[in-house]
């Protein structure tokens, strides 16, 4: 059966503050899609989008892939760019100085940007890779040389076709829910146009009602596919406590030699967070600059574990520890034990 993908009308709490704080001109509502037919195994829902994804589908869908593409796959807000870049230098014989010179988005495109709102490209660029890939981030990428970069947000169930015959290597990479939903409220209120409150952001998160939800099935999509050989399953808690030994099991995945101990240092200095932050090829200051309403306002916002601490209410603290112990019940034992240590609090 084809995928099956139906508008949002609002009627639940979630998707009445959805419809009223999160649409504009540009992303005027949001659907979601049931592939093949079927609801997320886990969540018993369809995946939420902006309602953009209906045009992109078959495109993407049908998408060529590469066996030597290289994909970042995660849920929003995990450590994506964090992850794209050491890829990107690892892959490409740690040419930083290309790294620093290049945009990221268009050395390692997001595959459905596109689809989250209408592209306002400037007369006259049009032959731009900027422009190429605002427009159309699948036509961008399928007519990009190999070896190929990609990064994704969708759940697996929704890559296109060829992933499964083509096998492209996929880093993916997740992070405790509590600190993504924190990181995604601040990047969906200042990139994204949100209007409403951490709490009404949580309600969204916990009723799989913000793009690229469910939450637990996005990521057990993944997970399910963690021993497959072309597959590496990281976390962004193991990329903050010790980066130089996650680089180790990149480098073994992609086939690449261990770096020396001098050029691991400057690796693993090149991916600090504060690099980063002031890295304009991965920032985003581009974005940011255009919409931030206050200086302190920036995509490399916190880079912490467990910084939801400092800003999630006692109420929604409540409400998500219940539903991530509801979701943990759910699982069979060694993955909630794996799930419990990964999101154990210190
Ligand atoms: S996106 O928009 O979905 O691609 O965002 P994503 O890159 O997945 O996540 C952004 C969060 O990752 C943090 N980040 C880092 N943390 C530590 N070290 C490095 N080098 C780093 N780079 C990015 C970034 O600050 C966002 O997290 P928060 O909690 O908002 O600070």
């Amino acid at each position: 059966m084809a995928t099956r993908i139906e508008a949002v009308e609002g009627g639940t709490e979630a998707e009445d503050i959805l419809l009223k704080d999160f649409t504009y001109d540009d992303r005027p509502g949001y659907v979601r899609i049931y592939p093949q037919g079927n609801a997320a195994k886990f969540s018993g829902k369809g995946y939420l989008m902006p309602i953009r994804y209906g045009e992109f589908a078959p495109s993407f869908r049908e998408m060529e892939v590469r066996s030597d593409d290289v994909w970042v796959a995660s849920y929003p807000k995990s450590g994506t760019t964090w992850s794209q870049e050491m890829v990107w230098c690892i892959s490409n014989d740690l040419d930083f100085d290309r790294a620093k010179s290049v945009m990221l988005r268009l050395r390692f495109p997001f595959v459905e940007n596109s689809c989250m709102s209408k592209f306002h490209g400037k007369p006259g660029e049009e032959n731009t890779p900027s422009y190429k890939y605002g427009f159309n981030s699948v036509k961008y990428i399928s007519d990009l040389p190999s070896p190929r970069f990609i990064k994704t947000h969708i759940s697996w169930d929704l890559l296109p076709e060829q992933v499964k015959s083509k096998k492209p290597k996929i880093v993916c990479v997740a992070r405790n829910p509590k600190d993504t939903c924190v990181s995604y409220f601040h990047h969906c209120s200042l990139l994204e146009g949100f209007r409403g409150s951490l709490s009404d952001f949580v309600t969204l998160f916990l009723e799989d009602t913000v793009a690229f939800s469910p939450y637990w099935d996005n990521l057990l999509s993944y997970w399910e596919h963690k021993d497959d050989s072309n597959v590496l399953f990281l976390t962004y808690e193991e990329m903050k406590k010790d980066l130089p030994s996650v680089v180790g099991k990149v480098c073994k995945f992609l086939d690449k030699k261990m770096p020396s101990d001098e050029d691991l240092k400057a690796l693993c200095n090149h991916l600090s967070f504060d690099s980063m932050k002031a890295n304009d090829a991965v920032n985003y200051e581009c974005l940011v600059e255009k919409k931030r309403s206050s200086t302190d306002q920036h995509f490399m916002r916190k880079g912490k574990v467990n910084a939801w601490k400092e800003e999630m209410s006692p109420e929604d603290v409540k409400r998500f520890d219940d539903w991530i112990e509801k979701n943990l019940n759910k699982l069979d034992s060694e993955t909630k034990v794996f799930f419990q240590n990964w999101f154990i609090d210190d």
